[in-house]
């Protein structure tokens, strides 16, 4: 350890991510389940594989109804150093929704701390006029933040810092932006109306907070957390979303226990509650590997597609659908270096030993696949931080009951749309890859001392 202390908001997004944690585990046992399965499964891996910071949660996901509050929480994000990358557009499963993540840019902060929000927003435009109205006047009624909580992100964003107090305060009032309540403020009516509109719609304005759907923590081998969830008979997702398990593992594989049917209470007109159930809450778990370039992309595209249209026209088991997708993926190069020859994936360069002893002669100018020959220069893959969409899609259909359709036409994408509500432009992931790669070539050729690589 280095005594180097940490970037004050780097330190915000762990204690937050853990905050969220404890009151998850608190509020979804099973979700303290899926963690333990999680941790023996990675306890049958190699240590050397396992850092300390392995071990922690990866993501979780929200959804908000409004601008407004997009807005709000795009302030309070960016004091834990997490801002809006990559837009999801979520119409193509027919959900009147689009999302983005806040997450770390740099790679010193993700190394810091990867923790990220999938946060979903909801897209008025693509609602039938009466259930819109009916959520728009629901959203209008409740606000998210307290008093205190909007005081203390002006203060944030306007001085050098808050106090350790004011922190502590920040975080716990964060917190319960996020908390679950069990009392809708809609009438059992009213829930119906717009859960004949869309599940979510009913999800995202019956209640009065922005609960936390889920948290996923990070495994080494999730096809031993699927396995181990059916054994113990939780009810798991019937397959894992992404790439099939390969030697190098590219982008994201995820899977989940589905959403629980959970107890609420609506308020009738006359005052009294009228007991009632409404199901949003669940857990998953990710694999991550290596970001892909644009062109490794267009292939991992370009074979998932394949793969569902192989699927769907044989009307695939899950075990054949399996088996379809790695077919599909046997042209995905397999091997480092393969990869990296092709420019398939990122990968961050450092200077080897030998590349340290020779860099006392310094030089004109060399390329990077000399360097690497030489073995003065060695590369690892940089990891993937964001979503997939089809993922995505597929872990939200997974929580409904039916395969219900909402929007009411030839629904598209709407970027525009998702960077006016957030009063800001999204980041493309891509390019913070290109970015980071460019970086660690950059430094290997300052500490070789050459001119050009
Ligand atoms: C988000 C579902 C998508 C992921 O990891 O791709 C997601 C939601 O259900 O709100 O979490
Ligand atoms: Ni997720």
């Amino acid at each position: 350890d280095s005594g180097m202390e940490l970037p004050r908001s780097d330190q915000l997004r762990t204690r937050f991510s853990q905050m969220m944690s404890d009151m998850y585990k608190n509020e979804v046992p099973l979700y303290g389940q899926l963690l333990s399965i999680v941790s023996d499964a990675d306890d049958k891996m190699s240590t050397e594989h396992l850092s300390p910071r392995h071990r922690i949660e990866r993501h979780g996901a929200v959804r908000l109804g409004t601008a407004d509050e997009l807005r709000t929480i795009k302030r309070l994000f960016a004091l834990f150093n997490m801002h809006p990358v990559g837009y999801y557009d979520l119409s193509v499963v027919g959900f009147p929704m689009h999302s983005t993540a806040f997450r770390p840019l740099t790679s010193a902060a993700l190394a810091n701390n990867p923790f990220r929000v999938f946060t979903t927003l909801l897209r008025p435009d693509l609602i039938d006029p009466s259930v819109r109205s009916l959520a728009e006047q629901a959203l209008s009624k409740r606000c998210l933040f307290s008093e205190r909580l909007l005081r203390l992100i002006q203060h944030a964003e306007t001085s050098a810092g808050l106090s350790a107090a004011d922190e502590d305060d920040l975080l716990s009032e964060a917190l319960d932006i996020f908390r679950w309540h069990q009392t809708a403020t809609v009438s059992i009516e009213d829930y119906k109306k717009l859960s004949a509109g869309h599940p979510m719609i009913a999800d995202i304005a019956s209640f009065p907070s922005a609960h936390i759907n889920h948290l996923t923590p990070r495994t080494l081998d999730i096809d031993l957390v699927q396995q181990t969830m059916k054994d113990q008979g939780i009810p798991a997702k019937e397959r894992i979303e992404g790439p099939p398990r390969r030697v190098c593992d590219i982008l994201l594989r995820q899977t989940s226990f589905k959403a629980l049917e959970e107890r609420v209470r609506f308020v009738s007109s006359n005052g009294e509650f009228v007991d009632g159930h409404h199901t949003a809450r669940f857990g998953e778990v990710e694999q991550r590997g290596a970001a892909v370039t644009r062109k490794g992309r267009a292939l991992y595209d370009k074979l998932l597609a394949q793969t569902r249209a192989v699927a769907a026209a044989q009307g695939a088991t899950d075990e054949e659908y399996e088996l379809i997708l790695h077919g599909a993926f046997r042209v995905f190069p397999d091997e480092w270096s393969v990869l990296r020859a092709q420019g398939l994936a990122f990968f961050r360069y450092t200077v080897t030993a030998a590349g340290l002893r020779e860099a006392r002669h310094g030089g004109e100018q060399q390329t990077l696949s000399r360097l690497v020959a030489y073995g003065h220069v060695e590369f690892e893959p940089i990891v993937y931080e964001d979503f997939l969409p089809i993922s995505a899609a597929g872990i939200f259909t997974s929580n409904l009951s039916s395969s219900s359709q909402a929007t009411t036409h030839e629904a598209k994408g709407d970027l525009a749309l998702m960077e006016a509500s957030l009063g800001c432009s999204l980041e493309d992931p891509t390019t913070l890859y290109e970015q980071m790669q460019a970086e660690s070539v950059e430094e290997c050729r300052r500490v070789l001392g050459l001119a050009m690589i």
